[in-house]
């Protein structure tokens, strides 16, 4: 099993949080709620208003996000959803855990030092330089009052 924290359209209640309840693609239990340790830029981006962490540490916000402990069956198939490594890569990354489920020791309960765990993160490195101007959020949701619905790839042109 692998640790995965997502922040976009994966999440609970956001578009495409049905594939990873589609126990066809593999497991994903979700485990709690964290945040990014370290700040990153987290923008909407492009015709289609996808959401993208942009790999530039120190800038940006703590993004809020979602823990989940996943297969190797799911693990493939969230690489190829999310065009892994061509779109976003997935790197490893501290998340500070604010919420748990999991039945290891609650790490709620812990000092703020002993809450960080190593997550995999879809985040990219492979952005348009103009998106670093975009405006930055800390907790995305598609139907915010930015109003930059993400566009189902199904309904794409
Ligand atoms: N899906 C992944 C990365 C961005 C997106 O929309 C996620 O939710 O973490």
């Amino acid at each position: 099993m692998a640790r995965v924290f997502v922040y976009g359209t994966l999440k609970q209640g956001q578009p495409n949080y049905r594939h990873m309840l589609n126990t066809a693609k593999g497991v994903a239990k979700f485990q709690g709620r964290g945040r990014t340790v370290e700040k990153y830029p987290l923008v909407i981006a492009g015709k289609y208003n996808i959401p993208y962490m942009l790999n530039i540490p120190g800038t940006g916000h703590h993004v809020a996000g979602e823990i989940y402990s996943v297969d190797d069956q799911m693990l493939q198939f969230l690489d190829e959803f999310e065009g892994c490594p061509d779109m976003y890569q997935r790197t490893p990354m501290s998340i500070e855990v604010v919420e748990w489920e999991g039945k290891s020791s609650a790490p709620g309960e812990r000092p703020a030092a002993c809450r960080v765990m190593e997550c995999f993160v879809y985040s990219t490195t492979t952005y348009q330089p103009e998106w670093v101007h975009l405006p930055y959020y800390d907790n995305y949701d598609s139907s915010g009052k930015h109003g930059l619905s993400y566009v189902l790839r199904e309904s794409r042109d």
